[in-house]
């Protein structure tokens, strides 16, 4: 009798949450790096992979992961995220069934559970394309500039005020780097755990110039350890993108239910998901400490 042909190997939630684990365990064992986690810079990753989306054109966006080729690699905006593409690799050789694309959200997912954020619903369904399929320099926001340039940036992504001041809550994350962005330091005094910190310290602080040969940045007048970005501080200048500030500054449970809904709004810009998996339910993968 002829045997039983195996069709193509079709992941299932149980698959995705093995990457899922294999990445968080990454990032407890690397603990050397940074401030004590690749957290930070693996969600910068997926964040830039999504953030080059335009509505109108229907082009850019976490689908395809093109930042694996030189010109969106090189963008100035992309500058040490190859420190999270690399993060990534041996995953990728772990679990070679997974797309670039899904692997670098679903790291983003892993990254905001596993330093202490919201659960991030999740699915599979973006393909690789090749570098014809790169975007133009300049989609993703300057942090020297205005408040109009961020509603022109976010904007054509189809983010309202609401939506764009809550994904800034990121910022409680991380830091600025001189030889990246040029900019430095951290925004909060815990950049490896997610609180809504920096919409408090937005609204709390005193922040002034940062007297350096640097790029124009603002330092916390207390201890003149934290640091704004221009960016930042419009979000506090704008009326209309305060009230938001406020609002997150006072319930970190606000902060994070709508943040959890326009991550996963920009997790998904332009991902054809009909197409491809088929898949609709979103899964919640289990965290590391639960
Ligand atoms: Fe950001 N971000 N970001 N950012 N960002 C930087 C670092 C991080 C802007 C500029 C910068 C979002 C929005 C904006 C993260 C997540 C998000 C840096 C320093 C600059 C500059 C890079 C360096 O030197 O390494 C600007 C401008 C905007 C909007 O106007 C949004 C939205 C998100 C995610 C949802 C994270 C995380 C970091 C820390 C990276 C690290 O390596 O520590």
């Amino acid at each position: 009798p002829a045997k039983a042909q195996k069709g193509p190997f079709q992941p299932k939630f149980e698959d995705y949450q093995k990457v899922y684990d294999a990445v968080a365990k990454k990032l407890q064992d690397e603990d050397d790096y940074d401030d004590g986690s690749y957290g930070p810079v693996l969600l910068r990753l997926a964040w830039h992979a999504s953030g080059t989306y335009d509505a109108q054109t229907n082009t850019g966006g976490s689908n395809g992961a093109t930042m694996r080729f030189a010109p969106e690699g090189d963008h100035g905006a992309n500058a040490g995220l190859k420190a999270a593409r690399d993060f990534l690799t041996p995953i990728k050789t772990q679990f070679p069934w997974i797309t670039y694309s899904d692997l670098w959200i679903l790291a983003g997912v892993c990254a905001i559970q596993e330093m202490q954020g919201p659960p991030i619903p999740y699915r599979p369904g973006r393909t690789d394309r090749d570098v014809s399929f790169c975007t133009p320099d300049g989609r993703l926001p300057d942090a020297s500039k205005d408040h109009n340039h961020i509603r022109a940036i976010f904007g054509r992504m189809g983010f309202d005020d609401r939506e764009m001041v809550a994904l800034s809550g990121a910022h409680a994350l991380g830091r600025c780097h001189t030889d990246r962005s040029g900019y430095d330091g951290p925004w909060t005094f815990s950049p490896t755990v997610l609180t809504n910190d920096y919409f408090k310290l937005l609204v709390e602080e005193r922040w002034g110039w940062k007297k350096w040969n640097g790029p124009k940045q603002f330092e916390d007048s207390k201890t003149r350890t934290l640091m704004m970005l221009p960016t930042d501080m419009v979000l506090v200048k704008d009326k209309g993108f305060r009230a938001h500030v406020e609002r997150y500054a006072k319930d970190n449970e606000v902060f994070f239910r709508e943040f959890k809904e326009a991550v996963v709004k920009l997790f998904e810009l332009g991902v054809p998901f009909e197409k491809t998996s088929g898949v609709e339910e979103r899964w919640v993968f289990k965290s590391s400490f639960e």
